[in-house]
């Protein structure tokens, strides 16, 4: 069949909105109908050539909501109808990460993932008789997308697709990341680096869970608005201060942090995030993605002492598990996603997203197709 994409044949490129070929499912895949799909700041971050997994050709896009249109050979957990968010991170329920119940980082498909192509090592894209890569599993920015059965998660039918497209990744990182990772508890101090579409997440589900201080940090001022509509407390503009941006935080939560949270995927935030934990026990979770060559450092009596330093992918979700409950939460109230969609564009302006999200003037832009 055909399907319209923006397909990012080069590194630095604008997309280009063509119509692909594309392959109908094999064994145990499903071809879904993209309704609607988010922009992330790690689709700029890999179009600007800055993903050491990059590849080009290829269809990118990892936040997205749809239907399912048609199923392979040996497909039972979905049927045509259903609908769907893809997961770059799938859920088979049988390797080892999965069986181990001790990580969200299934394996089953891993490695041809990130080769930009389905599980038996080919692509279902083609543009004039030549393969485009797949990415992260999703390429949601195709109007099609074919994808394994394991990484797609059933949502209830009730939910907006041009909403829920968010789940696919945002939402479910930054609200993963407190009640996942790091497991915030009522009553904690949290700092939140980076209030964009994943921090602000960040902090709502700071909120949700009780957390008493929550500080936001940003370099734009026109984050602090955002910031306080979703439950922070104070903000901090490092270029605004006059002394070290570690040694404020510190001073604001009377020795520092129990939890912090890089969403900037700069190394050196990365850093000061540490330094904000809270001598002897304090937890800082990296979500930001660094550029590829990148490397994160500091003194290690900040890790003898107590201060503990640990990531978070898909905030530790379960794809096929956790994200229905998420969208629930959604449509109960009880997380809020529709004023964090700040821009609504169609397929052939989704160039017009990433020059707002670099301009910092979107929280998420979302393609409705
Ligand atoms: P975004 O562009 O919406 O937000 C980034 C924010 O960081 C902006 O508000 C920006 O002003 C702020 N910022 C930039 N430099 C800063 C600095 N030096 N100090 C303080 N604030 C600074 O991006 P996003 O979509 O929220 O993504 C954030 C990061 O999270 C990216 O690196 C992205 O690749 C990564 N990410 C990781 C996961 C994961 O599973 N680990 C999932 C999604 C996104
Ligand atoms: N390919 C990059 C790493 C990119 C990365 O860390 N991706 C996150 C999701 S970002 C979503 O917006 C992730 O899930 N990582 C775990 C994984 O298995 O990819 C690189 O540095 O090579
Ligand atoms: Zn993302």
């Amino acid at each position: 069949m055909k399907t319209r994409a923006a397909v990012a044949f080069e590194a630095k490129q604008p997309l280009e909105i063509v119509e692909l070929d594309l392959e109908g499912p094999k064994d145990g895949e499903v071809l879904v109908e993209i309704m609607a799909t988010g922009i992330c700041h790690t689709d700029a971050y890999t179009l600007d050539g800055l993903d050491s997994e990059g590849l080009f050709p290829s269809v990118l896009g990892h936040e997205g909501a749809g239907v399912v249109r048609e199923v392979g050979k040996g497909v039972t957990s979905v049927k045509p109808g259903d609908h769907v968010i893809p997961l770059y991170t799938p859920e088979c329920r049988q390797c080892k990460s999965c069986l181990s119940g001790k990580t969200n980082l299934c394996t089953a498909i891993r490695a041809t993932q990130g080769k930009g192509v389905m599980p038996d090592g080919t692509s279902r894209f083609s543009y004039k008789g030549q393969p485009i890569y797949h990415y992260m599993g999703c390429s949601t920015f195709s109007n099609f997308t074919v994808l394994p059965e394991i990484a797609v998660a059933k949502i209830r039918e009730d939910a907006p697709f041009n909403t829920s497209c968010y789940v696919g990744c945002g939402v479910t990182t930054g609200v993963g990341a407190v009640t996942n990772t790091a497991k915030v508890q009522a009553g904690d101090n949290i700092i939140v680096f980076g209030l964009g579409g994943i921090g602000l997440n960040v902090l709502q589900a700071a909120r949700m869970v009780g957390a008493n201080k929550i500080i936001g940090v940003d370099i734009n001022n026109d984050k602090e608005e955002w910031g306080r509509k979703f439950g922070m407390t104070d903000f901090v503009n490092p270029r605004e201060l006059d002394g070290d941006v570690v040694e404020e935080l510190v001073r604001l939560t009377d020795g520092g942090a129990d939890f912090t949270f890089d969403c900037t995927g700069n190394t050196v935030v990365m850093r000061q995030a540490l330094e904000a934990c809270h001598r002897g026990w304090g937890v800082s979770v990296v979500i930001g993605v660094a550029e590829a060559g990148k490397e994160i450092s500091t003194r290690p009596f900040q890790l003898v002492t107590g201060r503990v330093w640990k990531g978070t992918a898909f905030g530790g979700a379960k794809g096929r598990t956790d994200v229905p409950k998420i969208v629930d939460w959604y449509m109960n109230g009880k997380i809020e996603i529709d004023s964090m969609i700040t821009h609504q564009l169609k397929l052939d302006d989704i160039n017009k997203a990433f020059d707002l999200m670099h301009e910092g003037k979107s929280i998420r832009s979302v393609v409705v197709y």
